[in-house]
């Protein structure tokens, strides 16, 4: 393997601060991912599930206290404080590395110790990045084998020796009270102790790909967003690229590999989580999808809202804290059959009917995103695929359409520094309060906001024809409670006009917040919502837009002079179109 003496020496102090019995540097093959797997089954860590109708499919259980991102536990640390910014917790990296350093110290005693090159995109794309990371758990390397590319095609891709991501993993010992996921940009190094779940654990993800990478990025000219990126392709075989950001569990995957409802379009999938984005010589966007396989929050995917998504799990799918059923095959809530008796939960106890729920709300599926079957056939092309528009996405059962469109660039940064959203299970934290999210990026921007979207408007300067940008919100409901639109399936007729806007075919209204679909500008064909429902998912309703631009501008305050003054005159503007 062509390891630098750069990768070798840290990852030799690594082994000196943590101490493991022996250290084993993977190559990515088969033969290892099978030895990884026989070894966990023999240790209890994973069970295999019914080999017949889930073949090569295990079940993980993760320690109960252990069970999604941690955000409280989640630190930038530059050396001033203000370049992690106000919505980031900050730690200055001596105090960091002296307070990590002790729980590092010995942490792998007694385990191996497993050392992993592994790529962020692409083999032989010039946006592709490396990474090392190191981890005393098998889980984690299996995972790693799946989401990403590991092995010598990553060290080949370094542009000089230097050129990686470091990460320090350690499972130490599970304990909340030492756990702690700590970023250094300023290094591009990562050190993580006390967690064995995914976003926390599988650093190539959140921690490289979004949070080092958006510091990366900003040096660089480039972008790292919480996007997905998709393909639609409409009855004349043409296929426009749009990339959308939306807050974690907020139905990403399940658009990026949706079915469409509406005849003749198809929708192809590209990324679900993360987008690395460059302007190419010509002026234009092109994004390319730096993983290798899909974790997705598998509570509520089902043969109703994500087809695609039960296809691609059949098989090669590490499952985590799914409940498990009598046949050996997993089970979760909104799976669309009712619990079968005899059902284990994901903890490994019998479940009771009416009680907590079988699967935990965070229980995951890693799979290889190659057996999507609506895998794009292009989704790993080196030069990655060019993006005509941007959607910003969140839940929201109040204030926001079902869609819109901003009026130009600037105006479309400002609705993405507006967002907010609902939370979800897949952090900690209290469930289904409105929590503002820039652009999907709170919890993953490795820099100061304020920055970030200065940055977002520097791009914008940078490009021939920008991308337009929408705003979209799939959970608005009615004063009962009800939702205003069906969603899944049929968010493809949203899609459609989103593509047709940006071909300038499709009819629209300009209201103060943006560019409306005009009456029947969506199809609503073969669907079941009534014209006067549509209108109500399409209203922007006076009362509500001054009170969360009131809280907006509480969040933005914040920011003091670092906020771009294009975003803050935008927030200014809209507040006195709706004043006119
Ligand atoms: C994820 C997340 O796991 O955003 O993708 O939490
Ligand atoms: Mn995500």
């Amino acid at each position: 393997m062509t390891t630098t003496r750069f990768v070798e020496k840290w990852v030799e102090e690594a082994a000196g601060l943590t101490d493991p019995s022996r250290t084993v540097w993977c190559d990515g093959s088969k033969a290892e991912y099978d030895g990884l797997i026989e070894s966990m089954l023999r240790d209890g860590t994973v069970l295999s599930l019914n080999p017949r109708t889930y073949p090569n499919c295990y079940l993980h259980r993760s320690h109960p206290s252990d069970v999604a991102r941690t955000e409280q536990l989640t630190f930038i640390c530059t050396r001033a404080r203000e370049d992690a910014g106000p919505t980031n917790n900050w730690m200055a990296p001596a105090e960091a590395k002296a307070r990590l350093g002790e729980l590092f110290r010995h942490s792998m005693r007694g385990r191996t110790m497993y050392v992993i090159p592994y790529l962020m995109g692409p083999a032989g794309s010039p946006m592709s990045r490396t990474g090392v990371m190191v981890t005393d758990s098998a889980y984690v390397v299996a995972s790693m084998h799946t989401m990403t590319r590991v092995g010598d095609v990553a060290l080949q891709h370094m542009r000089d020796p230097e050129d990686f991501v470091a990460g320090l993993h350690s499972l130490g010992d599970l304990s909340p009270e030492r756990r702690f996921i700590m970023h250094f940009p300023e290094e591009r190094l990562i050190w993580s102790i006390g967690s064995g779940y995914g976003g926390n654990a599988l650093l190539g993800k959140k921690c490289h790909a979004l949070r080092i990478a958006s510091w990366q990025a900003r040096q660089e000219g480039w972008m790292a967003e919480h996007m997905l990126i998709l393909g639609l392709e409409d009855p004349d075989g043409q296929v426009t690229y749009l990339a959308a950001a939306m807050p974690s569990a907020s139905g990403k995957t399940n658009l990026a590999m949706v079915v469409s409802k509406l005849p003749g379009y198809r929708v192809w999938t590209v990324g679900d989580d993360i987008a690395w984005i460059y302007v190419d010589p010509q002026g234009q966007l092109r994004a390319i999808n730096p993983e290798r396989g899909f974790f997705g929050v598998a509570p509520n995917t089902s043969p109703n809202t994500n087809p695609n998504g039960m296809a691609m799990v059949r098989a090669n799918t590490i499952f985590t804290n799914v409940a498990l059923t009598t046949a050996n095959e997993p089970w979760w809530e909104g799976i669309d059959t009712e619990p079968p008796a005899g059902l284990i939960d994901w903890q490994g106890k019998p479940w009771q009917s009416g009680g907590a729920p079988a699967a935990h709300p965070n229980s995951r599926f890693t799979v290889p995103a190659g057996q999507c079957p609506s895998i794009a056939p292009n989704w790993e092309e080196p030069q990655g695929v060019p993006i005509s528009g941007f959607i910003f996405g969140s839940r929201r059962a109040r204030v926001v359409p079902l869609v819109f469109e901003a009026f130009d660039w600037t105006h479309g940064v400002f609705l993405g520094s507006a967002m907010g959203t609902e939370t979800t299970a897949a952090i900690t934290g209290q469930v289904g309060v409105v929590r503002r999210d820039p652009m999907a990026m709170i919890p993953f921007c490795g820099y100061n906001m304020a920055d970030y979207f200065s940055h977002w408007l520097s791009i914008g300067s940078r490009l021939h024809n920008p991308p337009k940008i929408f705003r979209v919100n799939w959970f608005r409901k009615d004063a009962d409670g009800r939702f205003l639109w069906p969603g899944y399936g049929d968010n493809v007729r949203v899609l459609k006009w989103i593509v047709e806007r940006i071909r300038g075919t499709a009819a629209a209204t300009e209201t103060p917040i943006g560019y409306v679909p005009s009456p029947g500008a969506i199809e609503l064909s073969g669907l079941d919502v009534a014209p006067s429902t549509l209108a109500a998912a399409l209203h922007c309703d006076r009362d509500e837009w001054f009170e969360a631009l009131d809280e907006l501008r509480v969040f933005y305050e914040q920011f003091g002079p670092r906020l771009p003054a294009p975003i803050k005159q935008a927030h200014a503007h809209t507040a006195r179109q709706f004043r006119a």
